[in-house]
């Protein structure tokens, strides 16, 4: 039996793992632990049922590499695998350069694998060219974090602190679905008399909680934020004293929201004046209001601007850095957090330093043993990276660690294109996803309950999972495969197999940095439940709580600024006269590779949710066949007719090959995130539920 963390989403609840004998092989039993704080006992059907990949058929246990004449993939031995890779590698970057060769990361890579990730391509092999699926995540409200209060930390108090908050406002979130154990802590708030106010297009299960639901047009958050903020100014409301201790900037923000009356909100969001009234009212009245974000609010070619524009909200009455109140952002990935800290990032190092920083660069290198100068500047964005494969001057070949780009990524079938454009696809992964199936070379790794490594869930808290069963033979830890190639490349740096070495190496490297570990260790984290970052040193306690006495910019102070309303990048027209936009459902995760796999939850198929009117308006009832079309591509799905979504908005899950051959690259400027949660598309009615069902 061993105590250890979820496979899956931010929250990383605590689970113990018993492998025992079954027929038909070993099974790894899952139950949940009461006593780890973030869950209290509760896991959601995928924590249940992560055990079911274990053993499963699908798992790959060889690597394999694609014959250049046949195309087939056929497997091959460790070291003839690897030797390939570095072999063309090395073609490539002494015909093309350094950056001829990229990496492509994942928030779900525990911080070890991260941190070594990032090495291996600033030092190994001299690219720039990194980033990692934590820029469609959470990178606009890591942006705006930055810049408003000098320090990017998802939730800067414990989860369970909105449980005593007056008024918490949840934009964009959907989290009784995305983090179900979480949604305790909504209900605790309403049993103390708190009020939950709730922002989306959709009535969803955290909506049925709220007090107050407003359903904007998607793509409108901003407006919403600017609307309130000029009411409760009009009202008096604000903190004035606060303000002016504790934050710069937020007269030019009062100013800038003046022309922001509840009516043009009205006109701009589609939220009745009077409900924003009302919202407004609770909020002036309120001692502790907590603000939190998510995807739905920060996935938007604004994405940055209006986390922006809701933190001005918090900070205008009085809340960031008081105790119960504030605002945060629910981070998504099971390291969503840690996984941005250590250098995936295109434009970071270690300890959330910056890569152009020229002292960071000479504290990182000095822990690598290298020269500061051979370390490259920063590199291109998610998207832009991907959308650079095999383009003139773009990289030739591409390692991916952690994600599924073929059905994640935003304009799904231009990415895949330019997958299929490079010279070299390597794809290091558990399963044989849509994205390793169209790789050159696939390695087959080990998943979470086959070695150690740690994790920083949404408060900033490290944890640690273990290792509970022996992998399978014939299957290596992400950590070979970086020393495997690190070594055949030539590169004389260390890098540690053992986990809790590589942990050891990471903490120095993030002495000092933003993203402070160097106290932490695999013991304490053992000892203490996790420890919450900053942890300066051995003797420091940990941070649960940021902000009480001061930010973490150069004066101390909260950055307000400025941000105005310009809208989607793509706005409905007569061809294309709805907003679609994408997310998720309870039972699946991510790209699905995972979840559709495991037989215990319901594979229930991708779906198009539509308002019963506009259902009628195309002749579809459920069930229907209908085909979504926007600018990029279209989809074929049934048809789900609920009324909890506003008519001009249709809604498609994303776990399933299709959602992201209709989604929009437009992207944030501040952030580079795309605009997954909008844009412009057409509806039709294909064929009805019998024709289907006989089809
Ligand atoms: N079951 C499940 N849980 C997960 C995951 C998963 O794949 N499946 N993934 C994890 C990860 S990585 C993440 S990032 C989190 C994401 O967690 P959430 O952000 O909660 O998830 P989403 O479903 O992407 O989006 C939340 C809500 O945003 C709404 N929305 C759409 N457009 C807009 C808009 O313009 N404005 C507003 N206000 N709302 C809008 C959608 O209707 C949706 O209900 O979940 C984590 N947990
Ligand atoms: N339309 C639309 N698209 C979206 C979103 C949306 O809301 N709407 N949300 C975006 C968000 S927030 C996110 S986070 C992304 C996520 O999308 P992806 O980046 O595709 O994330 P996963 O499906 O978790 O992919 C992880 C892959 O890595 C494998 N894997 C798991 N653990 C390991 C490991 O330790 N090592 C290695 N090498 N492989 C491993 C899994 O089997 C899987 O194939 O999708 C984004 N795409
Ligand atoms: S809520 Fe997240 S961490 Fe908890 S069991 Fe579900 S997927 Fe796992
Ligand atoms: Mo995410």
């Amino acid at each position: 039996m061993t105590d250890t963390h979820c496979p899956y989403c931010s929250l990383q609840c605590g689970m113990t793992l018993a492998p025992r004998r079954a027929r038909g092989g070993a099974v790894l039993e899952v139950r949940a632990r009461p006593d780890f704080p973030v869950n209290e006992g509760a896991l959601c059907r995928k924590g249940w049922t992560a055990g079911g990949l274990r053993g499963h058929r699908e798992r790959l246990t060889t690597p394999l590499v694609r014959d250049r004449t046949t195309g087939e993939l056929s497997a091959v031995g460790w070291d003839e695998a690897l030797d390939l890779v570095a072999e063309r590698i090395t073609e490539l970057r002494t015909a093309s350069g350094d950056d001829s060769v990229a990496v492509f990361g994942g928030g779900g890579l525990t911080n070890e694998k991260a941190y070594l990730l990032g090495k291996f391509a600033r030092v190994a092999l001299g690219t720039s060219q990194i980033d990692y699926n934590g820029r469609w995540c959470m990178s606009s409200a890591a942006s705006a974090g930055n810049q408003a209060f000098g320090v990017d930390r998802g939730l800067p108090f414990p989860l369970s602190d909105v449980e005593q908050a007056d008024v918490v406002v949840l934009v964009g979130s959907n989290l009784a679905e995305t983090m179900p154990p979480a949604a305790r802590h909504l209900d605790r708030l309403r049993e103390r008399g708190g009020r939950l106010v709730v922002i989306d297009p959709r009535l969803t299960t955290t909506g049925e909680r709220a007090d107050h639901l407003l359903q904007p047009v998607p793509g409108t958050d901003l407006p919403v934020a600017l609307g309130l903020l000029h009411l409760l100014d009009a009202a008096g409301a604000l903190d004035e004293d606060y303000l002016a201790e504790r934050t710069t900037g937020f007269d030019d923000v009062r100013r800038s929201v003046a022309g922001w009356w509840p009516e043009r909100v009205e006109r701009v969001s589609g939220i009745a004046a009077d409900d924003l009234r009302e919202v407004a009212a609770l909020l002036a009245g309120s001692e502790r209001v907590m603000v939190l974000t998510a995807r739905g609010a920060e996935q938007h070619s604004q994405g940055t601007a209006t986390v922006l524009a809701w933190i001005n909200l918090a900070l205008g009455l009085g809340m960031c850095g008081k105790p119960f109140a504030g605002y945060g952002c629910l981070t998504g990935q099971g390291n969503g957090q840690g996984g941005r800290e250590h250098g995936q990032k295109s434009d970071q190092l270690p300890g959330y330093r910056m890569i152009d920083d020229p002292a960071a660069r000479a504290h990182v290198a000095g822990v690598w043993g290298v020269d500061p100068d051979s370390l490259p500047g920063p590199g291109r964005s998610a998207y832009e990276l991907l959308d650079a494969l095999g383009a003139d001057g773009g990289p030739r070949a591409l390692l991916v660690h952690g994600s599924n780009i073929v059905v994640s990524a935003p304009n799904a079938t231009q990415v895949t294109d330019r997958l299929e454009a490079l010279d070299l696809l390597v794809v290091a992964d558990i399963v044989m996803s849509e994205t390793a199936a169209l790789a050159d070379v696939v390695l087959p790794v080990t998943q979470w309950a086959e070695e150690s490594g740690t994790m920083t869930n949404l408060e900033g808290r490290v944890i640690l999972r273990e290792q509970a069963v022996a992998p399978p033979e014939g299957v290596r830890s992400d950590l070979d495969v970086i020393a495997g190639l690190a070594s055949r490349l030539g590169c004389e740096a260390s890098f540690p197999l053992d986990p809790e070495e590589a942990f050891a190496e990471l903490a120095l490297a993030s002495a000092g940095g933003r993203a402070d570990y160097a106290g932490i260790t695999y013991d304490r984290i053992r000892a203490e439940q996790g420890v919450f970052w900053p942890c300066p040193d051995a003797a420091h306690p940990g941070t649960p709580r940021l902000f009480a006495d001061a930010f973490a910019t150069a004066d101390g102070r909260a950055r307000a600024l400025v941000v105005d309303h310009a809208g989607a990048a793509e706005q409905p027209d007569a061809d294309y006269p709805v907003h679609l936009t994408t997310g998720r459902v309870l039972a699946q995760y991510q790209s699905g590779a995972q979840t559709r796999r495991i037989t215990d939850l319901v594979d229930e198929g991708i779906f198009v949710e539509l308002h019963p009117m506009l259902a009628g308006r195309i002749g579809a009832r459920d069930g229907d066949q209908v085909e979504v079309s926007t600018r990029r591509g279209a989809l074929k799905a049934p048809a789900r007719v609920v009324s909890t979504i506003r008519p001009d908005t249709i809604f498609v899950p994303f776990h399933w090959v299709g959602a992201n051959r209709l989604t929009n690259d437009a992207l944030d400027p501040m952030s580079r995130m795309p605009e997954f949660k909008v844009c412009a598309a057409a509806i039709r009615h294909v064929a009805s539920a019998q024709r289907v069902g006989a089809s």
